[in-house]
């Protein structure tokens, strides 16, 4: 079939189960709910599909979420969509939801993800720990890393604990870590960017979680090689103190909607089904805020008119 036919074929199927369902074949007037959470890549790209939803003749509301807790949300409808499932710190919200039932799996960006801890580049390049970025390095590199807070001890700056709840604290104990490491949990995203500016400045080594896609991919950061992530290896997903060493996996970012979503707006789902992100983009997304200092709302004004083709690309 060509573009043509098979559109048409897929139209007048959409018709047929319109007319067995009584549905309409407009899109709803009732908003389009997309969440809000606390990192900058995810709140700009909210405003970019919320614009997008906006342009095809949608309604939008935003609401601010928990990162875990809107899978569950999305389950019961108070929430229609998810546009960041971080599969390393979400996975596992996302997945219980998708058991439950009323929570759909919408594809997956082209982006590839790393959620992980790790060091500015300039840490390795100046050989302050001998050996990274192999976490066997970190045996006896705790007083590198100490800060004024952390009695002597090296300190992980991880982001906020309703990330990745108990990951990191397991991971050390079941790496033989925790008597030389302390986990500190940040109080937001913004506390990582200022611990790697004030260290970078100071020539004082630090480590601190990050991830990828993020506007650090441009700046040079180097992520910790940790024990290969499997299946069920933490904690938290069945896995045990021999197991739970395992590093973050290399893993994937979802998109997940309402089940009702396709059906009362059949055209801003298909749009939100062929969205697909790269690494760039959302690279690009989180450095209009995080480098260019925009609110997230005019970066996200200046992401879709300097890359209009890019999004268009997802209504046809
Ligand atoms: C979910 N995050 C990208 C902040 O790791």
């Amino acid at each position: 079939m060509n573009k043509f036919t098979s559109k048409a074929a897929a139209a007048a199927l959409t018709m047929t189960l319109a007319s067995v369902s009584g549905q309409s074949l407009a899109d709803s007037s009732e908003p389009i709910v997309i969440p809000t959470h606390n990192w900058s890549s995810q709140v700009v790209m909210a405003y970019v599909i919320g614009g997008i939803f906006e342009n095809m003749g949608n309604n939008v509301e935003y609401v601010s979420a928990d990162s875990q807790g809107v899978y569950e949300a999305i389950r019961l409808g108070d929430v229609t969509i998810s546009h960041e499932v971080w599969q390393s710190s979400f996975g596992k919200s996302f997945q219980n939801a998708l058991d439950a039932g009323g929570l759909i799996d919408a594809g997956t960006h082209a982006a590839p993800t790393l959620e992980e801890i790790g060091v500015p580049t300039w840490v390795i390049d100046q050989n302050l720990c001998p050996g990274l970025p192999s976490w066997e390095a970190l045996a006896g590199c705790g007083s590198v890393f100490a800060t004024a807070g952390s009695g002597g001890k090296g300190q992980i700056l991880e982001g906020p604990q309703s990330w990745h709840g108990e990951v990191y604290p397991n991971r050390l104990a079941a790496l033989g870590l925790d008597d030389e490491y302390v986990i500190k949990f940040a109080g937001g995203a913004d506390a990582l960017w200022a611990e790697i500016a004030s260290a970078t400045a100071e020539g004082r080594g630090t480590i601190v979680f990050n991830w990828t896609p993020n506007f650090t991919d441009a700046e040079g950061f180097t992520f910790i090689e940790f024990p290969e992530w499997f299946a069920g290896c933490r904690i938290a997903d069945g896995g045990t103190m021999e197991t739970t060493g395992c590093g973050s996996p290399k893993g994937w970012l979802k998109k997940a909607a309402n089940a009702d979503f396709p059906s009362t707006h059949p055209d801003a789902y298909a749009m939100f089904e062929k969205m697909s992100f790269t690494t760039t983009d959302i690279g690009q997304m989180a450095a209009l805020v995080d480098i260019d200092k925009m609110d997230h709302k005019s970066a996200a004004a200046t992401w879709l008119a300097d890359h209009e083709s890019v999004w268009r690309a997802f209504i046809d």
